[in-house]
């Protein structure tokens, strides 16, 4: 099959490129260019741009159809892949052509531009990490498809009502996606409840499962790969048919509008488990139909399983997708009647497994009761595989009992659960962590007993950030500078070029020319004077990742600017972005706390000039373009051992901000390739840390040692902020669980050495410069190599 032939190519002249458009107004939009809206500009333009990068598509899927590779697929339940437009403009080569075309047509650019909607389907670092991959996927031409659910309403839409973080539904899709590839002839089948007979299950209730694609096309390659997400669908069987001509039209439809409820929202909790029957129903929604729809693909070119793991790797985004163990077992023992042993390898050699957490309740676990009602006999499985490991277990450690409870994929107390990250790493045949320090952490803590019994089954693979997105696209003009300084633009898609900047740190002309852009992505911003240090901390809000630590030391810099107005270092803004899960109250109390004190000091004449705090609201990845290109200093500051990686870390580096952090998570990797020198080193680190957790840490002795932080802690207390934060300042003298009392002091005296750093803009610059030029590894396409040597073995198939 060719399905090369018979295409008519689409033109690249801005005349061709006007004419489509055109015509797609007309007739697939259905207006004309009179009555037109900026909506319908918008859609017709997505339409133009998504056509060139099908035909690409096409070429794609024919060249993988002709080599049969082995395929990668990524299965994850959040997908953050950020604003289409831009992306696909650059990558379809029509950046300049699109907006000449829409001018001539009598429409504005920007007004359209502004239409683009980023789909947020997924929380935070584990689904960015997703799309990065994605994208780095399709860029070295490896067949690869993601599989995803198309949630109705994405991650939540943050705005501040007195301060507070109120929540609101994210309608992403409410006017349709024009990027979207509906594709209902590939609907499956799921079934939930019900139960195991002789004629094995039989579930109480099915539902299908309707995919549709977004393109993932490559940089710089003809490669366009796709992702599948699946929405939920009421089957016949969903209407009461009896209610129906009874009239009763409500109640006939009750069941079915339960059964589209499984892709409705996505959960808004980032690393904490929720354990929620919905949302176990969406973990094996996502796998059931993924899973079909792999073996439909893998049935079109081969016959005989024993080959699926040369055709099929599957990698889990974290345990979020880890039903697809059992239920390739019961697919291949039920459905296609293998026997266990044989299935067991199968699955054995096809699947592995992320780990992207370090937080003991981020690991996931379901009460077996709940599973075993859902999915009885995925439950039945699993307790077949627990067999089999317990076996292995007691063979290889007679008598250690303890280590035979620890191991077991079955949790006995309080309450019977079974562990989800126990099953992944049973049945996988790779682990990862997703940088150094944490791979070290997951095989010496969370994952010993499986280390010890299993060692060449872990490795790490650092991550990666996209320089598609997160450098040409977020800061043109830096982008423009690196590529006029390399003298080439390859970098694009080799990061390790960048080394070759390292040079032009010595070059006064090109230090101003660096600085430029930099202050004139700051005035983009509009945060007033570029000329203020931007510190920048963005990321989800969770304790561990301790805003609360940089709240103390704004709180600090006020209080020196008030006692001592002359004295005060250098002019800063400090910028907040990130969202706090609904529940997560001691979260959005920080939250709170840090709107209560940026308007404190907002309103205090004294701080005019030289220290502001901005929060602004709903930080998502288009925000996230925004900020990153103006930043000067990049807030890394969790507890050491607690950030499994981090990958805002590195798109601020790439950007040239300087990062001042804690040893933890890729920060101990960035420190290593950007020098101690440019890099600001605070606090305990992750043995230090895990040591003092472990005595008996009193943060009230470094409240009573420290006049500064008890100042701090003291003027929350007293309600100097408009009364707020009480219950912050304290749960930190009271508990402290992430230490923040204990790194306070040595957090602030490095904040000295910043503001000493800045007063010598051209020290600054040249630290800048060098952050940029030594971060090249941080690419997820290294990441991507990484998975292909490590885990992966897939080779690159080219259109
Ligand atoms: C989300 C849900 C469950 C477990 C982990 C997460 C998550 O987002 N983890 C984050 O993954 C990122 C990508 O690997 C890392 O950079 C972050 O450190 C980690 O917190």
């Amino acid at each position: 099959m060719d399905l090369r032939n018979g295409l008519r190519p689409l033109g690249s002249t801005p005349a061709e490129f006007e004419q489509d458009l055109l015509s797609n107004l007309y007739y697939r939009r259905g207006t004309t260019v009179e009555s037109a809206s900026a909506q319908d500009a918008y859609e017709t333009l997505a339409l133009t741009v998504r056509d060139r990068l099908a035909a690409r598509r096409a070429r794609t899927a024919a060249a993988q159809y002709d080599s049969n590779p082995r395929w990668v697929y990524y299965l994850s339940a959040e997908y953050l892949l950020g604003p289409q437009l831009d992306q696909n403009l650059l990558y379809s080569g029509t950046t300049d052509l699109a907006p000449a075309a829409l001018k001539a047509l009598g429409f504005d650019p920007a007004e359209v531009a502004a239409l683009d909607v980023e789909p947020g389907l997924g929380n935070g670092g584990l689904g960015r990490l997703a799309a990065c991959l994605l994208d780095s996927l399709a860029t070295m031409d490896i067949p690869a498809v993601g599989y995803g659910i198309r949630y109705d309403l994405g991650i939540f839409k943050q705005s501040f009502e007195n301060g507070e973080q109120v929540e609101k539904p994210d309608d992403w899709a409410f006017q349709g996606d024009p990027w979207e590839f509906p594709a209902p002839d590939d609907r499956n089948r799921v079934g939930f409840y019900g139960h195991v007979g002789p004629e094995g299950w039989v579930p109480g209730e099915v539902i299908d499962g309707e995919p549709s694609h977004l393109l993932v096309p490559g940089y710089g390659t003809e490669t366009v790969n796709f992702i599948r997400l699946w929405r939920a669908r009421a089957t016949e069987a969903s209407f009461d048919l009896s209610r129906f001509s009874a009239g009763q039209y409500a109640e006939a439809v009750d069941q079915a509008v339960r059964a589209e409820n499984i892709s409705k929202v996505l959960y808004p909790d980032d690393s904490t488990e929720s354990g929620r029957e919905l949302r176990l129903k969406q973990q094996y929604f996502l796998v059931s139909c993924s899973l079909r729809d792999i073996i439909r693909r893998f049935r079109f070119r081969n016959h005989d399983w024993a080959e699926f793991p040369a055709k099929a790797v599957i990698q889990l985004n974290d345990t979020h997708p880890t039903l697809a163990i059992p239920e390739l077992m019961r697919l291949l023992v039920d459905e296609e009647g293998l026997d266990w042993d044989q299935a067991w390898s199968i699955v054995r050699q096809t699947f592995a497994y992320t780990c992207h957490t370090l937080l003991p309740e981020a690991l996931e676990t379901w009460p077996v009761a709940m599973l075993g009602r859902l999915l009885p006999r995925h439950l039945e499985i699993i307790y077949r595989i627990n067999d089999g490991l317990l076996g292995e277990v007691r063979s290889r450690f007679p008598g250690d009992l303890d280590r035979v409870r620890r191991m077991s994929l079955i949790q006995e107390e309080p309450e019977r659960r079974v562990r989800m990250a126990n099953l992944a790493v049973t049945g996988t045949f790779a682990v990862n962590g997703v940088a150094e320090l944490h791979s070290q952490l997951l095989t010496a803590t969370t994952f010993h007993d499986f280390a010890t019994m299993w060692p060449d089954r872990f490795r790490n693979v650092t991550n990666g950030v996209s320089p598609r997105r997160f450098v040409r696209l977020a800061n043109p003009g830096l982008s423009s500078l690196i590529t006029s300084g390399l003298g080439t633009d390859a970098w694009l898609r080799d990061l390790s070029l960048l080394a070759g900047l390292a040079p032009l740190a010595g070059d006064s002309a090109f230090r101003a020319q660096w600085r430029t852009e930099k202050r004139r992505a700051k005035a983009a911003l509009g945060l007033g004077d570029p000329g203020a240090l931007l510190d920048v901390m963005i990321k989800r809000f969770h304790e561990y990742k301790r805003q609360q630590l940089k709240l103390l030391h704004i709180i600090t810099l006020y209080h020196r600017l008030k006692s001592d107005p002359g004295r005060f270092g250098v002019p800063r803004t400090v910028l907040f972005g990130g969202k706090a899960a609904p529940a997560y109250t001691a979260a959005k109390s920080i939250i709170h706390l840090i709107n209560a004190v940026a308007a404190t000091i907002a309103a205090d004449p004294v701080t005019s000039g030289q220290l502001r705090v901005v929060f602004p609201p709903n930080y998502n990845v288009t925000l996230a373009e925004k900020i990153i290109p103006a930043a000067d200093l990049s807030e890394q500051i969790s507890m050491a051992g607690k950030e499994a990686s981090g990958t805002g870390n590195m798109k601020l580096a790439l950007n040239g901000a300087i990062t001042i952090g804690t040893l933890d998570g890729a920060n101990v990797e960035i420190r290593d390739r950007v020098g101690g020198e440019n890099f600001f080193l605070f606090g305990l680190d992750a043995t230090g840390a895990a040591a003092l957790r472990g005595s008996s840490y009193q943060p009230r002795s470094y409240y009573d040692s420290d006049p500064e932080l008890k100042a701090a802690l003291d003027a929350v207390l007293a309600g100097a902020f408009g009364g707020v934060g009480h219950d912050v300042a304290q749960s930190l003298l009271d508990r402290d669980e992430y230490l923040t009392l204990a790194d306070y002091r040595s957090y602030v005296d490095a904040q000295d050495e910043v503001s000493a750093a800045w007063q010598d803009q051209e020290r600054w610059t040249r630290m800048s410069i060098l952050n940029a030029a030594n971060s090249g590894f941080f690419s997820s396409d290294r990441t991507v190599a990484d998975y292909l040597d490590r885990i992966w073995r897939a080779t690159p198939v080219r259109p």
